[in-house]
């Protein structure tokens, strides 16, 4: 594990003796409790303005810590930064930041809601992984903004608003369990995914530009999503009843992907002659209003992989056919950059919703039938070794 922490909500680094406590608010042993008040710190960061106990500093490798002013013991462990209490095995597990950009109207939300619910149902079964919510915020929030209205309202989210406010922008972060063995024991393998529903615009204006860069640094691994139908080579292939994004409003894959490699090599302090090394998954989506006009023999119309391991053969396939693609889509610019810029990336096909949706936002069929939409975790995991993969 490395020696460097990275908090899974605000995305700053530190070390794991840095982490603080906050006090339990029960009586210690002299029967002085400590009252709660508005934690400051994270008021500003994260936007939570109510009462707690107050947080403090003790040595963060341990457990738990005494709290001076009350004696009182507490195990409630907090980020330095921004004091948003850490996960459960924060530090002593895998924490794996993934973080999910693209331009406006890319699909992010819709995908990041998508990829989460196929996670926590049908991906968790077919590797017999468990995936939850690591806070309250996380769980109510995931439910409430995110599946409820796509799952049981069939309603597509409104565009995400810029992360100027604080309380909106907390990113979602859960714990992906699966059994793993370790020196011939099974012992479960846990690693702490947090996500962050950019939106578009963020990354165009220089103010939430800092943010961003922190958090592609200290990300583990990316995904790009990108939308095909912003191609003018692909415009041409898509289903007429497709909705297209207006034209002025278009920002092309290849300047979004340009603006990503900018801020993580200014970010990581990459020398000119080196490569990005944090694994980069280039996922198109929306695939759905372009599968009638692949090929019959496209990877991209098979079935999705079903098996317990990652599919390596199969991711591979369509890595090849994507790139094919973009020559078709007048995208070769994206390949070049990619090449030369990164020394592991993957393309993707998928769709989240399997279908276009209506034009006034909703789930055309009523069903989402989303389509390899968990492929770019996949591999990512399968690239960091938290799940197995096939051999090709
Ligand atoms: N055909 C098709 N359209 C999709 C799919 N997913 C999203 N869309 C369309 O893309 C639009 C934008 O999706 P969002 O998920 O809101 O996009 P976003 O990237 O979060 O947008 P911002 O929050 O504004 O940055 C939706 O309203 C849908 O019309 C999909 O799987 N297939
Ligand atoms: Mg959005
Ligand atoms: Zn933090
Ligand atoms: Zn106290």
């Amino acid at each position: 594990m490395s020696s460097r922490l990275v908090c899974p909500y605000c995305y700053q680094q530190f070390a794991e003796r840095d982490i603080w406590f906050r006090c339990s608010g029960r009586p210690g042993p002299t029967g002085k409790a400590c009252s709660s008040r508005r934690d400051e710190r994270l008021a500003k960061r994260m936007g939570f303005a109510g009462q707690l106990p107050p947080a403090f500093s003790a040595d963060g490798r341990k457990r738990s810590a005494i709290h001076q002013e009350c004696r009182a013991e507490t195990n409630y462990r907090l980020c330095p930064e921004c004091h948003t209490q850490l996960p459960v095995h924060f530090g002593k597990v895998e924490n794996r930041l993934i973080a999910l950009v693209g331009a406006k109207e890319s699909g992010k939300t819709v995908f990041m809601t998508v990829l989460l619910h196929e996670l926590m149902h049908s991906i968790g079964i077919r590797f017999d992984a468990s995936v939850l919510g690591a806070d309250d915020e996380t769980r109510d929030s995931f439910r409430r903004r995110y599946e409820a209205p796509l799952y049981d309202k069939h309603e597509l989210a409104a565009p995400t608003q810029r992360s100027t406010a604080p309380t909106s922008r907390r990113p979602l972060v859960f714990t992906f369990t699966v059994r793993g063995r370790s020196l011939g024991r099974a012992r479960q393998e846990r690693t702490v995914l947090s996500f962050f529903d950019t939106a578009g615009e963020d990354l165009n204006s220089a103010d939430s530009v800092e943010q961003n860069a922190r958090y592609l640094a200290s990300a583990a691994g990316i995904i790009l999503l990108l939308d095909p139908l912003t191609m003018r080579g692909a415009r041409g292939q898509a289903e007429p009843d497709a909705p297209r994004p207006r034209e002025q409003d278009l920002e092309s894959p290849v300047s979004v992907l340009g603006r990503i490699t900018d801020l993580l090599q200014r970010a990581r302090g990459t020398k000119p002659s080196e490569l990005i090394r944090t694994p980069v998954a280039v996922a198109f989506s929306k695939m759905d209003a372009l599968t009638r006009g692949l090929p019959e023999e496209s990877p991209l119309r098979r079935s999705q992989p079903v098996g317990s391991r990652f599919d390596s053969a199969d991711s591979r396939s369509v890595h090849d056919h994507v790139r094919a693609l973009l020559d078709e889509w007048e995208g070769s610019a994206i390949d070049q950059t990619l090449r030369h810029n990164y020394s592991r990336y993957r393309y993707f096909g998928l769709s989240a919703l399997g279908a276009t949706p209506t034009a006034d936002r909703r789930v055309a069929t009523g069903v989402v039938q989303p389509y390899r939409v968990a492929d770019p975790l996949l591999w990512l995991l399968s690239e960091f070794g938290a799940i197995p993969r096939t051999k090709g």
